[in-house]
């Protein structure tokens, strides 16, 4: 299967690399949709993950971010972004395109990256925008039932939220647009670790298949672009990645 990808991408000079929660997994933050350790199989995402679950419930909502946030800060980026950080040597344009909103992908080096969902770290109030400085919530324990009242904001007074898109909201137009353009110039697109069911996020890879772009997904479990792409190779992000940065850093120092 390396073998395959290897002569899908090589060559290529423009690389995207569309990435989900499946990036993270062995990094220990849970995925969503995974049918026994997926968040939303124990959390009912219209309970957590819209803005009005947050103005009927604060404190459970808010609390449930702290809560993953708290486990995104102490995740350890797995060797595969480690690979992505080499693979941005490797390619003239390289730019990674994600769903997650851990951080992982910035604290792993990447530096070319845009964030489809925002943050779990960037928080801001809820009427205003105004932003919030996470420092200011280190301390705060998350209890047993998992309620934190949300801190209201200084400038405002209004509560704090996590700087995350919730369903029903749009996404950062900059980010969208930077990776629409990206996929349109592109060679090759590289899609990681999402079940592709959340829009408009999974456009983008139906975008590049449209414009006969290479599609390759890495992802251990079928999903619907898994027919359509060009190579679909049923492997886990941190066991593949390392094994295609080895291969293609290898062959850029003429190995
Ligand atoms: C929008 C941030 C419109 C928050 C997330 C009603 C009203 C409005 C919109 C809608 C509506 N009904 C439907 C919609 C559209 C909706 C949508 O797409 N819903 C889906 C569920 C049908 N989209 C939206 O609401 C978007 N906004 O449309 O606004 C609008 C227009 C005008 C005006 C106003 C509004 C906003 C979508 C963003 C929502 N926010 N997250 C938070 O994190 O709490 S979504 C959430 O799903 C995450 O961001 C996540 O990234 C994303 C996608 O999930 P995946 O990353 O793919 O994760 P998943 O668990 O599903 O899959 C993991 C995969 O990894 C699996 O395939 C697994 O096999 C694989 N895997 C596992 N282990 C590994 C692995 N792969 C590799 N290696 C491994 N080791």
């Amino acid at each position: 299967m390396l073998e395959t990808v290897l002569a899908a991408i090589r060559g290529a000079h423009g690389v995207v690399v569309i990435t989900g929660a499946g990036m993270s997994q062995e990094s220990g933050v849970p995925t969503f949709r995974d049918a026994r350790t997926g968040l939303w199989s124990q959390y009912d995402p219209s309970e957590f993950a819209t803005e009005a679950a947050f103005r009927r419930h604060p404190s459970r909502v808010f609390g449930w971010y702290l809560w993953r946030w708290r486990v995104a800060c102490q995740a350890m980026p797995h060797g595969g972004y480690g690979a992505l950080v080499r693979l941005e040597h490797v390619f003239d344009d390289f730019l990674v395109v994600t769903q997650n909103v851990d951080g992982l992908h910035q604290r792993a080096g990447s530096r070319a990256v845009t964030e489809l969902h925002g943050s779990l770290g960037a928080f801001r109030c809820l009427d205003e925008g105004h932003p919030f400085d996470a420092q200011l919530l280190v301390g705060i324990d998350v209890p047993e039932d998992g309620e934190v009242d949300p801190p209201a904001c200084p400038a405002c007074g209004s509560p704090i939220r996590p700087g995350v898109v919730w369903f029903g909201e749009v996404l950062p137009r900059a980010a969208l647009k930077r990776a629409t353009l990206a996929i349109e110039a592109c060679d090759v697109v590289c899609v990681v670790g999402t079940s592709g069911l959340v829009y408009p996020a999974a456009s983008l890879a139906w975008a590049a298949i449209e414009r006969g772009r290479i599609v390759i997904e890495i992802n251990p479990n079928p999903t619907p672009l898994t027919a359509h792409a060009s190579v679909a190779w049923p492997a886990n992000a941190g066991a593949a990645l390392p094994l295609l940065a080895d291969a293609l850093g290898a062959q850029s120092r003429g190995a």
